[in-house]
């Protein structure tokens, strides 16, 4: 099927990267774990992380020496004071207690939480395997994640007694405590390590941005789920501009309102794309440059795909399998994360129109992504003389043929041999 909807989009290159990656030759996310070596907590760990994390799982597997676990830790601690957060059946007065404390419970053995009806609450109902390797890392990590934890858990409690989110400042404010924390600790992980340069967790601000660009993104695409679940993230602001009520935007007559608001909120979360540039081009790590890269050209190529887009508003807009692919395999270095971004800016243009309210602002950091993401060759496309489609369709079948191929061969390894 990812063949296919990769096909149809005139994507040959994508079918090449799914089927280099079906054969495991993706370097990026190649995990560094020995899981038999490992003692059975930290083992149980990684498959909570597995469990919990479809984007962050792999590359996290993938990172060098002691980041590895630290990071991995990190994620695990972090999911589970969401996990409460979350929670809407958790009672007011005790979720306030529990995310005002949760960082001291990484000190308390016995500490678990039984009651979550959330679908990550093995993190809760198992912390103390959690927070066992917690305390067996190095003083300079557990320092930065319980500090994390702390500021994390006190922001969320501000916003969860609060009944939404007001201003542009208030929304930078909640996804800096959600998101931008988690930026901050991970960039204190990496200099604590030596991977990095001290420089990279000194610059809280650049940090920052690389957290609220992906929240943001989240946010924008999840518009229907959370309002589905009775939760709402869009800043007041600037929904009250074109509606009364933020599930107006349900409404298809209602539509060219709510892909204005969309279109104002995709510009705004561009606005950290110079910032996330700059932190980028200063890792120094394969490991960690590859565990910063894949997440933020996952974020603009869905931002690109929910620009002017009203499926936005009629469920959840997804990138394809085989360009998701094709990122994680190619964002390995400053040049090639150059040449992804600029294709997104540039679909997010081709959409834009003058009509819309934010054409200028839009139009202003559109033109400064293009300069930040000049490259020697704009395109990281496969030259052809065939035409996408025709490659596309050669692609196709030689992938069907190597499928029918390797199950002809496992057919006759497993059965024809055996007897
Ligand atoms: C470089 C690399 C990765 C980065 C980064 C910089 C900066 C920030 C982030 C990752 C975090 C991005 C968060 C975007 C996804 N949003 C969520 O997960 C929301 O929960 C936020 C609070 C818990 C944060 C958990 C987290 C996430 C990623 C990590 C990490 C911790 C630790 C290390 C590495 C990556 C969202 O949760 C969705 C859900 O419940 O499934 C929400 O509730 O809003
Ligand atoms: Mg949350």
């Amino acid at each position: 099927m990812d063949l296919m909807r990769s096909a149809l989009a005139g994507h040959p290159e994508e079918i090449y990267s799914l089927l280099k990656f079906k054969l495991g030759g993706c370097e990026t996310v190649q995990t560094k774990c020995h899981y038999d070596q490992m003692c059975p907590s930290m083992r149980t760990c990684y498959q909570y992380l597995n469990q919990t994390s479809r984007s962050f799982a792999a590359v996290t597997q993938a990172l060098d020496g002691d980041l590895r676990d630290a990071v991995c830790i990190f994620y695990l601690v972090l999911r589970a004071l969401d996990t409460v957060e979350d929670d809407m059946t958790i009672p007011l007065d005790t979720k306030l207690d529990m995310l005002h404390n949760f960082y001291t419970y990484l000190q308390d053995p016995a500490w678990r939480f039984m009651d979550s009806n959330e679908k990550d609450k093995m993190v809760l109902e198992d912390f103390p395997t959690i927070s066992q390797e917690f305390r067996k890392l190095k003083p300079l990590y557990q320092e930065v994640i319980s500090d994390i934890c702390r500021r994390m858990g006190a922001g969320m409690a501000e916003f969860v007694q609060r009944s939404d989110v007001d201003t542009l400042a208030d929304w930078d404010k909640y996804c800096h405590y959600v998101a931008g924390l988690v930026g901050i600790g991970l960039s204190r992980l990496f200099s604590g390590s030596e991977f990095e340069d001290q420089l990279v967790g000194e610059d809280t601000d650049l940090a920052n941005s690389m957290g609220l660009f992906l929240q943001k993104t989240n946010i924008i695409r999840d518009y229907l789920e959370d309002q589905v679940d009775g939760r709402e993230f869009w800043p007041r602001q600037v929904w009250s501009k074109y509606a009364k009520k933020l599930s107006d935007f349900r409404q298809s007559e209602m539509s060219q309102n709510a892909l204005w608001c969309l279109n104002e909120l995709v510009t705004n979360a561009l606005l950290h794309v110079p910032d996330v540039m700059k932190y980028m081009s200063r890792l120094r790590n394969q490991s960690v440059f590859n565990f910063c890269a894949i997440p933020q050209v996952m974020a603009i190529a869905t931002l690109a795909r929910c620009y002017n887009n009203p499926k936005v508003f009629q469920g959840v807009v997804k990138i394809r399998k085989g360009e998701a692919v094709k990122m994680m395999i190619n964002a390995t270095n400053m040049e090639n994360f150059r040449g992804i971004m600029r294709p997104f800016c540039e679909e997010i243009f081709s959409k834009m129109s003058q009509q819309d309210p934010s054409y200028s602002v839009t139009m202003e950091i559109v033109e400064t992504i293009r300069q930040l993401t000049e490259t020697k060759h704009n395109a990281l496309t496969i030259q052809t003389t065939l035409s996408p489609l025709h490659v596309s369709c050669v692609l196709v079948v030689a992938a069907m043929t190597w499928q029918y191929w390797t199950q002809i061969h496992w057919i006759y390894e497993h059965y024809l041999d055996w007897h």
